[in-house]
């Protein structure tokens, strides 16, 4: 269906949001103005690593136009010069001690102008006595290494924690018997979510009422505040968090950054609103970053191809601050799903934390908790096997995949995939993609010595955290709430806990009200994004809005429904039970011509009308959905490429991405959530990594060395659906934002190292960067 107006179900239908958007009228949280509003500006640390002799701040305390300089000295006399991190641990956010990587928070400086507070840093003078730095995690557990942590007692090392999943004795028994075993190092590179938007806050603390209020681009607005409240001891009624439209988030804006308690401290030191804005250097340095897992992984199989187990090991760089975001129970997140789609007895896996002198984060970047190094670990480890196989990787995935019948399936690390069929979501990708027309077209054309490679992958994916026995982030649950309002004349208002970051939730939560009242998604407005306004909730990362807000937006519109089912009963002088829902109306049975819409039960709800003892009136609903499952989407993704031997460059000539996300509410959004993911995985696996120097200097502190991709490198995707409806899931959907970039990256190296064949490579670390892949091709340290 076209245009709004009359979409009153799932569907293609433009999103309500880019009325503003494309006209320039969004609200970001750089477009706040306040009243007398100050701006602040944040000192960086020079050095990774650093003891601090002394600030001296009298200097920029002078500068005409400075108003505050805070330091960790200033946060420690509060209480606030240490914060905790989503994953157990403190993270500082002004430096007292030293400092422990480069561009870490060392002080924050208020002027009446961004750019005097700018030129104030300057004046700051700190005594840094440099350390020794722990760059690469390989070294990190050294004995003589540099300890990063002093400041937590009885740390003599870098090691942060162990963890293991799955059968070790049982994977073990199936590697020592198996007919074939095949291992590979690689590296999931240390990444950025790089949001167009930065990070940023407005931080406005009123001492005469005592209320704050922050805008953020956060998203989770509700853990921010419970998490401000509980930190800074403010009461939780008093703070407001509002977080506006926000320019991507991709994972990098879940976590509280220093910025923003700097901007609430700078708030209620200067009695002024404060704004704070990092820039894009500051963003790539210091807020956050996604994976650095150093893996090795083997897999055990019979000669003609049958997987039966797989053993992976994982050293975890998480920087300075274990901040990594994840359910509490899970340090390697959900990692968990590193068996991948295959029907394999047993697996184990080892993975060990790190501390190293680069920034804290190891935020979710379009993954639901590490299931994208998952991902890519098992489906680059099936495209080792099939070459040591000599096995096509189409057929040697077909023969493991997990059959329709065995749904849901519990993985040997315990999960239970919800449903499926995986072999009919590739065999329509091959399809698709015209597979064996691709393998006589790279045949002919090795045997001319041009390099063409076919990479397949095959993920599933577990989303939308979570359940409330399984999980939990610092202490909260992980339900959300949703409430409906109709007014008088059938239009509607629902109020939910998520934050849209540009998945378009204005549009397709109000599709989902329309599904169940029978009334258009545009007379349905979406309220979200701020605390005072909406219901608790965890906010949006994980793919967890459909399944979760999107779940309670179908089950508190399914109240008013019946809530109106009772009030059309009275209308119609009938029975309630003698009452069906059909056409958005409810009738007596039988009899379509009682029908009365939402639009009329709704004013009769509100008006003199006699309702049955008991029933009140107006037609209202809230509730709160704990689910009782992850969903799990799945996806087949085929690549092809071309490489030109003699300088590397990779061209992705075409990708056909088959995605199942259950039912599609709308259409449209998910083929642009999949186009973007799908440009995601080119970027890393082509173009991306957070480097440093040896003294952990940030190589990529700008998008000229930290690439993005654009149109120019990504091929025109050609997609395909198939939809397992989720059982669990009151619409049966399942999330889909981050799916394509975590079934992507495998594919594009599948294919490029399915290109390099000629040249005995098995295997070849992202971002296969055109001097990346010169290198591999002449002097390859991969080659078996
Ligand atoms: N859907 C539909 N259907 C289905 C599913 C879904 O329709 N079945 C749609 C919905 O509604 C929305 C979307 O689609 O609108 C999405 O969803 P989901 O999947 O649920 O998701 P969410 O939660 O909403 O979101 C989140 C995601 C993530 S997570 C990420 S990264 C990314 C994605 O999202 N980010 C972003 N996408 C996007 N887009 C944009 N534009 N921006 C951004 O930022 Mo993380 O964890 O945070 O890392």
């Amino acid at each position: 269906m076209g245009r709004g107006g009359e979409q009153m179900s799932f569907g293609r239908m433009h999103r309500k949001e880019d009325a503003r958007f494309i006209r320039g009228r969004g609200t970001y949280t750089d477009d706040v103005r306040l009243p007398g509003m100050l701006y602040g500006a944040i000192l960086r640390s020079p050095h990774a690593h650093a003891r601090i002799v002394s600030v001296d701040t009298s200097a920029a305390e002078a500068h005409p136009k400075v108003r505050a300089v805070i330091t960790g000295q200033t946060l420690a006399g509060l209480n606030l010069a240490w914060m905790p991190t989503l994953s157990n641990d403190i993270q500082a956010v002004l430096a007292t001690d030293k400092v422990r990587f480069q561009g870490q928070e060392v002080a924050f400086v208020v002027a009446e102008d961004p750019y005097s507070a700018r030129d104030a840093l300057e004046l700051i003078d700190v005594d840094y006595e440099p350390l020794d730095a722990v760059i690469d995690a390989r070294k990190a557990l050294d004995p003589g290494a540099p300890v990063i942590r002093d400041d937590l007692e009885g740390r003599t090392g870098n090691h942060i924690f162990d963890w293991e999943a799955g059968d070790r004795a049982r994977t073990d028994a199936v590697f020592e018997r198996a007919e074939v075993t095949v291992a590979q190092d690689m590296l999931y590179p240390r990444v950025h979510p790089a949001p167009l938007e930065t990070c940023g806050a407005v931080a406005d603390f009123d001492k005469v009422t005592g209320k704050l209020t922050v805008w953020c681009p956060t998203q989770a607005p509700h853990a921010h505040r419970t998490l401000y409240a509980m930190v800074a001891g403010l009461p939780e009624h008093k703070i407001r968090v509002i977080s506006p439209d926000i320019g991507g988030g991709f994972g990098g804006k879940v976590g509280i950054y220093p910025g923003y308690v700097c901007a609430i401290v700078g708030s209620i030191v200067t009695g002024k609103p404060v704004k704070w804005m990092e820039d894009r250097s500051e963003n790539l340095m210091s807020t956050a970053f996604a994976r650095d897992y150093h893996m090795r992984g083997e897999i055990a199989a019979t000669r003609d191809g049958r997987i039966q187990g797989i053993r992976v090991k994982v050293l975890a760089d998480h920087g300075a601050f274990n901040g990594t975001a994840q359910p509490t129970k899970f340090p390697a997140g959900f990692f968990h799903v590193f068996s991948g789609s295959y029907d394999i007895e047993t697996a184990h896996c080892e993975v060990t934390g790190v501390y190293t002198n680069k920034a804290p984060g190891g935020v979710a970047y379009a993954c639901s908790f590490r299931v994208t190094e998952a991902v890519y670990l098992v489906e680059r480890m099936v495209d080792v096997l099939a070459a040591e196989l000599g096995m096509d990787p189409a057929e040697l995935r077909l023969r493991n995949l997990l059959k329709p019948e065995q749904f849901p399936y519990t993985s040997p690390t315990g999960w239970e995939y919800d449903s499926g069929d995986y072999p009919k979501a590739l065999r329509l990708a091959m399809d698709l993609a015209g597979y064996d027309k691709l393998r006589a077209e790279q045949a002919d054309k090795r045997a001319r010595g041009e390099l063409m490679g076919i990479g397949v992958s095959f993920f599933t994916e577990a989303v939308g955290a979570g359940p409330r026995k399984h999980m939990d982030i610092l202490g909260l649950g992980m339900a959300d709430g949703a409430e409906l309002r109709v007014h008088p004349t059938g239009k509607a208002v629902l109020r939910v806990s998520c934050q849209s970051q540009g998945q378009g939730h204005e549009t397709t939560f109000a599709q989902i009200v329309g599904q169940e009242l029978g009334i258009p998604a545009d007379d349905v407005e979406v309220v979200h994004g701020d605390t005072d306004q909406t219901p608790f909730g965890l906010g949006t990362y994980g793919s967890r809005s459909t399944p979760v807000s999107g779940a309670a937006t179908a089950i508190v519109a399914r109240k008013v429904r019946d809530r109106a089912k009772i009030v059309a009963a009275a209308m119609l002088e009938a029975s309630p039970d003698d009452l069906e829902w059909a056409d958005g109306r409810w009738s007596v049975v039988g009899d379509p011509s009682t029908g009365k819409s939402l639009a009329e039960i709704a004013l009769a709800a509100h008006s003199n009308l006699e309702l049955p003892e008991g029933v009140e009136g107006h037609l209202d609903a809230v509730t709160v959905y704990n689910p009782p499952n992850l969903t799990y989407p799945f996806g087949a993704y085929i690549c092809v490429v071309d490489v030109d031997p003699g300088t590397g460059q990779v061209k992705v000539r075409r990708f056909v991405a088959v995605d199942d996300c259950g039912v599609r509410i709308n259409p449209m959004i998910v083929e642009g959530q999949i186009h973007g993911g799908l440009a995601d995985g080119v970027g890393m696996a082509l173009m991306q990594v957070m480097a440093f120097d040896e003294d952990g200097n940030h190589l990529g502190a700008s998008f000229m060395d930290y690439l993005l991709p654009t149109s120019m490198e990504c091929p025109s995707w050609e997609l395909g659906e198939t939809v397992t409806p989720s059982p669990t899931h009151p619409i049966g959907a399942k999330g889909v934002g981050e799916s394509a970039t975590v079934g992507s990256p495998a594919a594009v190296v599948n294919a490029v190292v399915d290109a390099l064949a000629p040249y005995g490579v098995r295997h070849a670390d992202m971002p296969l960067t055109p001097a990346n892949v010169w290198r591999v091709v002449n002097g390859n340290p991969f080659r078996t």
